[in-house]
């Protein structure tokens, strides 16, 4: 494959085969995060505070005037076969949204709150929150029994294979594949998944995550997905590697973390320090790929968040979903999307949302 419109002196994804596309998708990210911060919002275009799937619709949109460059989406109970996600998405309403994003010129991430295949099977299983679904922690036996000689290794295939139907498919008006970020497997330094540390080892982690990537990428032959490895809050940068499957196989160093008290500016200060450093000796992309205000916080962007981000090369942070019930951060700020700060995030120099990088024509495609 021709590389040329690229630049040979920038790094490149982990896949040797990433398309065209992909290729300009990681090289943009990496130019960016150099000069500012990206904007993200999961679920931004499927649903908002007060709203339910309206197309072109954006609670980003709605306060600023512009949509965030990053869009996320969770696929949920794609693996069961289902037609909505685990939040009640339709997941053929993501894919328009997708293509939809795509073509506007922004980025997509994607994350996965796949269910427990282990006790999901269980015949006592009812509790939609609790029992079978990610965040079943009560054996540490799930993720040996996916990987390969385990008891449901054959199941997790038939997930893996209704992962790369949907994948395939995600492909813009001319049929080439749309490139994006995906992150399964999040925050392993938690326990409140059944792929967290305290639930399966660091080995089995890193082996999940291998049999992963060789089956989208070589089995199936999927080539536009940007990898990232995350962490939800930690202390140093060990914890934060434990597990980490190779710099053969990731592309971003993410890390999630909330405000939860008047640590968070350290603390958030200390892991983009080691985060950043060790993504850029690497030659991968950095994220802050979940954060959010949690304590009551009304000037929050502009004096905690934006200070301490534009310290580090972070392509992106972006904040999680607004789902329409009581006490997520949707129904706060006397019933607006965001508080009144946010703007002042917008408004910065080093914020970038969708018109920002429009400008940059991040796929290097030739656009109308
Ligand atoms: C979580 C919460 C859940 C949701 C999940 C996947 O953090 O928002 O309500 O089901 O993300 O989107």
């Amino acid at each position: 494959m021709s590389l040329s419109g690229f630049s040979q002196k920038l790094p490149i994804p982990a896949d040797p085969k990433a398309t065209r596309e992909t290729i300009a998708l990681f090289q943009s990210i990496w130019k960016l995060q150099q000069k500012g911060i990206m904007y993200g919002h999961q679920d931004d275009l499927m649903y908002g505070h007060t709203w339910w799937y309206e197309k072109d619709r954006s609670d980003t949109k709605d306060f600023t005037g512009d949509y965030p460059a990053i869009a996320g989406f969770e696929l949920g109970h794609l693996e069961l076969g289902n037609e909505r996600s685990l939040d009640s998405v339709s997941f053929i309403q993501i894919a328009e949204q997708i293509k939809a994003h795509y073509k506007r010129g922004g980025i997509i991430t994607i994350t996965w709150h796949l269910n427990n295949p282990l006790n999901m099977q269980l015949p006592d299983v009812k509790s939609f929150r609790q029992g079978g679904t990610a965040w079943d922690v009560s054996s540490k036996e799930v993720v040996a029994s996916i990987l390969p000689n385990g008891t449901n290794h054959e199941l997790f295939n038939t997930w893996l294979d209704r992962l790369s139907t949907f994948f395939i498919g995600l492909k813009d008006e001319k049929g080439t594949p749309i490139p994006f970020i995906f992150r399964p497997y999040h925050e392993h330094s938690g326990n409140f998944f059944w792929w967290g540390s305290g639930i399966c080892t660091d080995d089995q982690y890193s082996a999940l995550w291998r049999y992963t990537i060789e089956y989208l990428r070589d089995k199936k032959n999927i080539h536009n997905i940007l990898y990232a490895y995350n962490t939800d809050r930690v202390t140093s940068l060990e914890q934060y590697l434990k597990g980490y499957p190779g710099d053969d196989i990731i592309d971003m160093m993410s890390l999630d973390m909330y405000d939860r008290g008047e640590k968070f500016n350290g603390e958030l200060d200390n892991a983009l320090k080691f985060v950043t450093e060790t993504g850029i000796s690497r030659k991968k992309l950095t994220a802050l790929s979940e954060t959010g205000e949690r304590r009551g916080m009304s000037d929050w962007w502009s004096t905690v968040l934006l200070p301490i981000v534009s310290k580090y090369p972070v392509s992106y942070v972006l904040t999680w979903r607004h789902a329409t019930r009581k006490n997520t951060q949707g129904m706060q700020n006397g019933g607006k999307p965001f508080p009144d700060d946010f703007l002042n995030f917008y408004k910065s120099p080093r914020s970038f949302f969708l018109k920002d990088i429009q400008k940059e024509n991040i796929y290097k495609v030739k656009r109308k």
